[in-house]
This record gives structure tokens, C-alpha cells and sequence, in this order.
């Protein structure tokens, strides 16, 4: 991406506008008592995430970037991510809502200003205006958690989608995609505004293997469970067959069954399970026991990225499946438009040449790969973003679910989480080998 000054500050203004409406959405569309209150263990108050946000920013924008001196330095610590767990948070001295709002709000002003007076160039913070970049991420990020909350909170719905999500028009998909086997380009070091872990490009060799045209829906998982697969030790992985053991789980979070009916509760509204959505709220444990049920496996995260990016006429790496053209709401289901993953085999505009359709939106994927860095990975600007949870603690997660900002979401993007995690807005397509005769 070559793009004049003017057009990197446009770019870099709007995308911090963008995540800005979407905070105030979700941060002003309760009362205060659910603001301050915590929803879940797992999550902190809406008021901790916002005045984060904020902290975040005046660090990075004003304080390193823009050489300023320090706004609130007392209230760093409060809102280190890693000096106070999430469960703990609410007992901290946090600002209270109006308090957060007036500081995220002061903390912006300042930003755009530097914004306006900064060279974009001249060192890697700076050069095409990544630090900006980063801190719409972030924020966007942490939008994407605090609808997570939203999930999480009971009462009444307050959250409500614009218009219904486009009618499938397709025929019948293919159940699979053959990807040949041979090398690819992995990772990218020309994507602008790609985070630490996303980087260097590099080649991988990636035999052949089979992937789903489509996330699993409902209706799939629906008789994973109707055929006794949380029941079944041979299927689970040693620590989640004890972890759903242990807490009883039998279907993804936040479903019911009543009588011989799958309900589930989406920001507040029960409804019937729809069978041709994709599965949402699975654990890793539960994704890669399906997986094993059906005959198959998780895609790796190289397999996952290689149906996602690879061009099979030129070899080229795209920057979507696509191509490199940036996401449209033609191409994927991204942004919080809806609350919800389309119909599987939605967004034909979006599918890889090869045919696979829904990598990106909709759904975050799990994949089998645990979250590690790249050969020639170097922590920026903080090994607090990705290099701490480098491991094997952590699963891969890609390409993205309707909750993710377009901003945030490429086919180099990695997400990660623990594999008993399933609040997050979590499903999976499986894989298999490619049969060696198929291919002689
Ligand atoms: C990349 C989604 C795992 O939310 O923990 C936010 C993103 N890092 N603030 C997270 C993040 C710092 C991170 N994930
Ligand atoms: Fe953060």
C-alpha cells in the first residue's frame, strides 16, 4: 500500500473514528450499574475495558508517539491487563463512567491533534501510521470483548441489529475443497498495519488436504451431540474429556434444551438453535472432539491460512480470499453489522478461488495449532501483545467473526485463547489428508 501522507492521516483518523462510535454504542447503551457491575468472572466491567481503551492510547499516542507528558499516570496501573486479573477488576479504584468517558474522550482529542502535526514515516511506530493503526485495533479488539459482555449479561436485550442478514441464494456447496499440496507464503512483512505476531512472510511447505466449504453449523453438531459424542471418552482430547466431565457440559454455552427443542439466549432474546448457522460459543476441546467424531481433524493454522491466501494460479499470498481488495460487506459478515454468523454458504463475493467461502466473519476458527511465533519473530512495540503467550497453552484462532472489525481482520490475522475458552464467539470447519491415490 503506497498512500500519500493526507490519505495515511484520512485513513488513520477515520479508522480511530470507527472503533470510537462503536465504543460509545456499547458503552452507553446500558444503565450505569451494568456498566460498573461484573458480568461474568471472565470479563471485566464495560467501565474497565473503556477507561483501558483510553489508558491504552494515551500511552502509545500521546505519551510515546507524540512525546507528551503523562495525562492520568496514575491510573496506569489500574488498567494493566497484566496486574490485575479480570475477575479482580472490580474491586479496583476504577474511574466511574462519566469519569471514563470524559478521559477517553480527552485522551482522543490530544491524539488527533498529534495525528495532524506528525510525520507518518520515519520509524516503525511511525511509518505509515502504525501506532495509529495499532490503537484502532486495540480498540476495536476490546469492542469485540465488551460484546462479548453483552453476551454474557442477563436482562432484557438492548443490542439490536440494523437489518436482516442477506437471503442465501445459493445451491447446493460442495462439502470440501481440495488444497494441492506444495509451498506457500505465510505471514506477510508488507502489510501495513499487521501486528507483531502476524510477521515475518515466509515459505512453509503444505502437503495436500481437504478443508470444508463451510464453517459446521447447528444442525452438524446438533447430531455430534444427538449421537452421545459428549458421552464418549474416545473422541476427546485426555484434558477436555476431563474439563467437560468435570463441569457437566453437554452443548455449546449458552444453549438450553426444552423438551426435544435446542433453544439458545443471544443478547438477551431466546430462540430456536437455527440448523444452517454456524456453531458458536465451542471450546477447542469441543471443536477438535467433533472433528475426531466425523472422521476428521482441525485444519492447522499454516492449512487454515494457505485456503485463506493462496492464489492458486500465480502462488501469489492474497491479502483475503478474495484477493487484495479491502473487506466490503459483499465479501463477509465483519463489524457488528449483525449479531449473529450468516447462514452457512453465505457471501459467495467472498469465497477463495478454490471455493471455500466463510473465512473470514462470521466465525473465529479454531485451529489444531498451538500459538507460536514465526521464524524471524521480533516483539513490537511490547511483548505484552503476543510474545508472553507464546506456547503451547494457547490455541489458534483465525479469519475473524461478525464481531471483528474489518480493521482488525486479514488472512495473516491470529487470534489465540485457552482451549476450555467458549464465551468468545468461537466455532470451526474441519480437515482431513488428501488421499495419496486420489492425487496420483
Ligand atoms: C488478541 C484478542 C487475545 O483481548 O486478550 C487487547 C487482544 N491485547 N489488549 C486480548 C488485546 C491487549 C487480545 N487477543
Ligand atoms: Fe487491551
Amino acid at each position: 500500500m503506497t498512500m500519500d501522507p493526507e490519505a495515511l492521516r484520512e485513513r488513520a483518523a477515520s479508522a480511530l473514528l470507527a472503533a470510537r462510535d462503536r465504543t460509545r454504542l456499547l458503552t452507553t447503551c446500558v444503565e450505569e450499574p451494568d456498566l460498573v457491575a461484573q458480568h461474568s468472572p471472565l470479563m471485566s466491567p464495560l467501565v474497565w475495558d473503556l477507561a483501558h481503551i483510553g489508558n491504552q492510547e494515551e500511552q502509545w499516542l500521546l505519551r510515546t508517539v507524540g512525546g507528551r507528558d503523562a495525562l492520568r499516570p496514575d491510573i496506569d496501573s489500574v488498567y494493566d491487563a497484566f496486574e490485575h486479573p479480570r475477575a479482580a477488576r472490580p474491586s479496583l479504584p476504577l474511574l466511574a463512567p462519566a469519569e471514563a468517558h470524559g478521559y477517553v474522550a480527552d485522551v482522543r482529542a490530544r491524539a488527533l491533534d498529534i495525528l495532524e502535526r506528525i510525520p507518518l514515516c520515519g520509524g516503525p511506530l511511525l511509518d505509515a501510521g502504525f501506532a495509529f493503526g495499532m490503537i484502532a485495533q486495540h480498540e476495536q479488539q476490546h469492542d469485540e470483548t465488551m460484546l462479548i459482555t453483552h453476551q454474557l449479561r442477563r436482562g432484557p436485550a438492548v443490542l439490536t441489529e440494523a437489518e436482516p442478514l442477506p437471503a442465501l441464494v445459493d445451491g447446493i456447496l460442495p462439502a470440501e475443497v481440495l488444497v494441492p499440496g506444495g509451498p506457500f507464503t505465510m505471514g506477510t512483512s508488507t502489510e501495513p498495519w499487521a501486528l507483531d505476531n502476524e510477521r515475518p512472510a515466509h515459505r512453509r511447505m503444505v502437503p495436500s488436504f481437504l478443508i470444508d466449504t463451510t464453517p459446521v453449523s447447528n444442525g452438524a453438531y446438533q447430531r455430534f451431540i444427538e449421537d452421545g459424542g459428549y458421552d464418549d471418552p474416545r473422541w476427546w482430547a485426555a484434558d477436555g474429556w476431563a474439563h467437560v466431565r468435570e463441569h457437566g457440559l453437554h452443548a455449546p454455552l449458552f444453549w438450553r434444551r426444552e423438551g426435544n427443542q435446542w433453544l439458545r439466549r443471544r443478547f438477551g432474546v431466546t430462540e430456536p438453535v437455527p440448523p444452517d448457522e454456524p456453531v458458536l460459543h465451542v471450546s477447542w476441546y469441543e471443536a477438535d472432539a467433533y472433528a475426531r467424531w466425523a472422521g476428521r481433524r482441525l485444519p492447522t493454522e499454516a492449512e487454515w491460512e494457505k485456503a485463506a491466501r493462496h492464489g492458486p494460479a500465480d502462488g501469489r499470498a492474497m491479502r483475503y480470499p478474495w484477493g487484495d481488495e479491502d473487506p466490503t460487506p459483499a465479501h463477509a459478515n465483519l463489524g457488528q453489522r449483525y449479531l449473529r454468523p450468516a447462514p452457512v454458504g453465505s457471501y459467495p463475493d467472498g469465497e477463495s478461488p478454490l471455493g471455500v467461502r466463510q473465512l473470514i466473519g462470521d466465525v473465529w476458527e479454531w485451529t489444531a495449532s498451538d500459538f507460536l511465533p514465526y521464524p524471524g519473530f521480533a516483539a513490537f512495540p511490547y511483548r505484552e501483545y503476543s510474545e508472553v503467550f507464546f506456547g503451547s497453552s494457547y490455541k489458534v484462532l483465525r479469519g475473524g467473526s461478525f464481531a471483528v472489525d474489518p480493521v482488525a481482520c486479514r488472512g495473516t490475522f491470529r487470534n489465540w485463547d485457552l482451549p476450555i475458552r467458549r464465551q468468545i464467539f468461537s466455532g470451526f470447519r474441519t480437515a482431513r489428508d488428501a488421499d495419496p491415490v486420489a492425487e496420483a
